[in-house]
């Protein structure tokens, strides 16, 4: 069983497996030849099918490869040494790693062989046959270097090596980046204000409410792990940043190194930390800015130079010892894996990623912006069975053109919940000017979204664990009760999914009246044109547990050619569950000559405290 080869089928993963169970087996799939009598076999058996391909006398010559080398064991010891040792390891793990674990495991053991250390005689033994090592990783007990072709075998062909295999590359693609739509915010309004223009993927979440009431993922460790971090930007002044190390480079600093290829390597993780934690009232809030955060940098952004997946687990290995509990990445195309290694338990990311949500940790993954490409599909570690896979909206909550559909490979619904990931407003990394915002897409956006999310239900709930954070997301998202593999359970509630209490309204739907009865003035064909004078009915749904009543709507519109006659519309109270629309409706009248377009109405609706509901009304007219 080797990196490449190990396929245990995932029914064997099936979801809600006692956490207990869920290690055991990660243990078997990690380090599971420990107890086998060591075995002779001929170097060539143990190198991967990926790597002997890549080695081949028809392809280039290379000067060196980066490879997996994995251990049979962790040292020759006998079971009172094992218990010693796993005694040791437990005492030495950081406390919120230990307590994180102990949500999981609520008796015996909080650590497993797959803790142990790599038994330092076989790297040492290693080390003269590499160019250099790479990096360690203990759930895997492999390290991987960079060697030079001819010494495969050799490495291959020593006593304690069981496997060696190709590290896999993987590369990010950037969406496109659409035209902006046109669409109007009020920043008079003091929520909307607060905000500034990351109201609309703050709103589109729902996530407001939970800072109303105090809540930013204060307590929570949250690790980003992604291509560098200009952490010196004003968006991060308040940021609690708690621990950061460069695995690319192996030093303790993940903003810009002097030797990295180009001037662009930290925008992407200095957008996604922001979207995440930034704070700059007016300009860009992230949901959890209130959390603990640890920083790796685990890949370089450059072209030449793709996001090699040996950094990542090493990156994930070390966040989850420091007691992270919540990740937030997006790796990319895959160079190497086929989609069928897409089944949740193949791919050495989607691996790590398992374990580390076994161990109580939320992974929140992007699910790609392979739509449209080749590819086709999710990317991992999005496949992983308790990963929270995000895909990416615009601004009226349609899929983005770009954003990865599952399934996955075995049959299982991704991702699982979308959030905005076109036109994003985030903190850039132009030339020199560090403090400067931009528009960004990709599911790399919506996916700290989530992640942020993630943060405020387990500073609501410290108790949650991954599965239970998972299932309050899906199960309170847009398309909870019919999920699809384009949107998942569709867009997060997160005022919903706390459980708070908070009234959660949403846009059920609407309809435009164009007869000539009432205020209405048009043609009575049922569609909006020019000249005409139409109501538009808005369906409101209680998505919460309680009766609300006193409900204002209000509508607003940027363009001035459109007059609004009746801007306000009563609503009757709304029992749980129910739909409901208003007593009366807007009223509008549309010029002559009016294009035919999309025209996009901001409706906020209020109850007795205030803001509850603010979203977009898309009404197409017709010329
Ligand atoms: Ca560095
Ligand atoms: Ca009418
Ligand atoms: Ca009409």
């Amino acid at each position: 069983m080797g990196l490449a080869g190990a396929k245990v089928k995932p029914k064997i993963f099936l979801q809600g497996l006692l956490a207990i169970t869920a290690m055991l087996i990660l243990d078997a799939v990690f380090v599971g030849e420990d107890r086998q009598a060591p075995r002779l076999e001929p170097p060539d058996s143990k190198i991967g099918e990926l790597l002997a391909k890549t080695l081949a006398p028809d392809n280039p010559p290379r000067k060196t490869v980066s490879i997996w080398v994995c251990f049979t064991n962790k040292g020759p010891s006998g079971i009172a040494s094992l218990q010693a040792a796993l005694d040791r390891v437990e005492r030495e793990l950081d406390p919120r790693c230990l307590w994180r674990r102990s949500k999981i495991c609520k008796s015996g053991r909080l650590v497993d062989s797959a803790d142990l250390p790599l038994f330092s005689p076989y790297i040492d033994r290693l080390r003269p046959c590499v160019e250099r090592i790479r990096t360690t990783s203990r759930w895997l007990n492999a390290v991987s270097a960079d060697v030079r072709p001819r010494e495969v075998r050799r490495i291959a062909g020593l006593p304690f090596v069981r496997r060696v295999e190709l590290v896999r590359s993987f590369r990010r693609s950037e969406p496109p980046t659409p035209p902006l739509n046109s669409l109007w915010l009020d920043f008079a309004d003091p929520v909307v204000g607060f905000y500034g223009r990351s109201f609309t993927q703050i709103n589109q979440i729902n996530v407001w409410p939970l800072h109303q009431m105090g809540y930013s993922g204060h307590g929570v460790i949250v690790c980003l792990m992604d291509s560098g971090f200009r952490t010196r930007h004003e968006i991060f002044r308040h940021a609690r940043l708690i621990a950061q190390h460069d695995f690319v480079n192996g030093d303790d600093d993940v903003s810009r190194d002097f030797g990295d290829p180009n001037d662009y390597s930290d925008a992407h993780g200095t957008g996604t930390w922001s979207l995440l934690g930034g704070y700059k009232p007016g300009e860009l809030i992230g949901p959890a800015f209130g959390a603990d955060f640890i920083l790796a940098k685990t890949e370089t952004d450059n072209f030449e130079q793709p996001i090699e997946e040996d950094y990542w687990v090493a990156g994930i290995e070390w966040a989850e010892g420091l007691g992270a509990e919540v990740v937030s990445s997006s790796l990319g195309y895959l160079d190497w894996y086929t989609f069928d290694d897409m089944d949740g338990n193949t791919a050495v990311t989607t691996r790590a990623a398992n374990r580390a949500a076994s161990l109580g940790v939320v992974v929140v993954n992007a699910a790609g912006n392979e739509r449209d490409s080749l590819w086709g599909h999710i990317i991992a570690p999005a496949d992983g069975f308790e990963v929270i896979a995000c895909g990416a909206v615009d601004a009226i909550g349609q899929i983005a053109s770009f954003s990865s559909p599952g399934p996955t490979a075995d049959g299982r619904t991704k991702p699982e919940v979308c959030a905005l990931g076109v036109n994003n407003w985030l903190a850039a990394n132009l030339e020199d000017k560090s403090d400067t915002y931009r528009t960004g897409s990709g599911t790399s956006f919506s996916t700290p979204l989530v992640a942020g999310v993630a943060a405020l239900l387990l500073e609501i709930h410290r108790d949650w664990t991954p599965v239970e954070v998972r299932r309050a997301l899906m199960s309170t998202a847009s398309l909870s009760q019919n999920p699809n593999n384009d949107y998942g359970w569709g867009i997060v509630d997160a005022a919903l999914a706390a459980d708070v209490g908070w009234v959660s309204l949403g846009l059920e739907g609407f309809s435009v009246d164009d007869d000539s009865s009432g205020p209405s003035a048009g043609d009575g064909d049922g569609q909006a044109e020019s000249g005409e004078t139409i109501e538009i009915a808005v369906r409101l749904k209680n998505k919460g547990r309680s009766l609300v009543s006193g409900l204002r709507g209000r509508i607003g519109i940027a363009n001035p050619e459109i007059v609004i006659m009746q801007p306000e519309a009563n609503y009757p109270p709304i029992a749980p569950g129910e739909i409901s629309t208003a007593d009366s409706a807007f009223v509008v009248r549309i010029p002559w000559g009016f294009l035919s377009r999309p025209v996009f109405f901001w409706l906020r609706v209020e109850g007795a405290r205030g803001l509850i509901l603010s979203d977009w009304v898309p009404v197409f007219v017709f010329r």
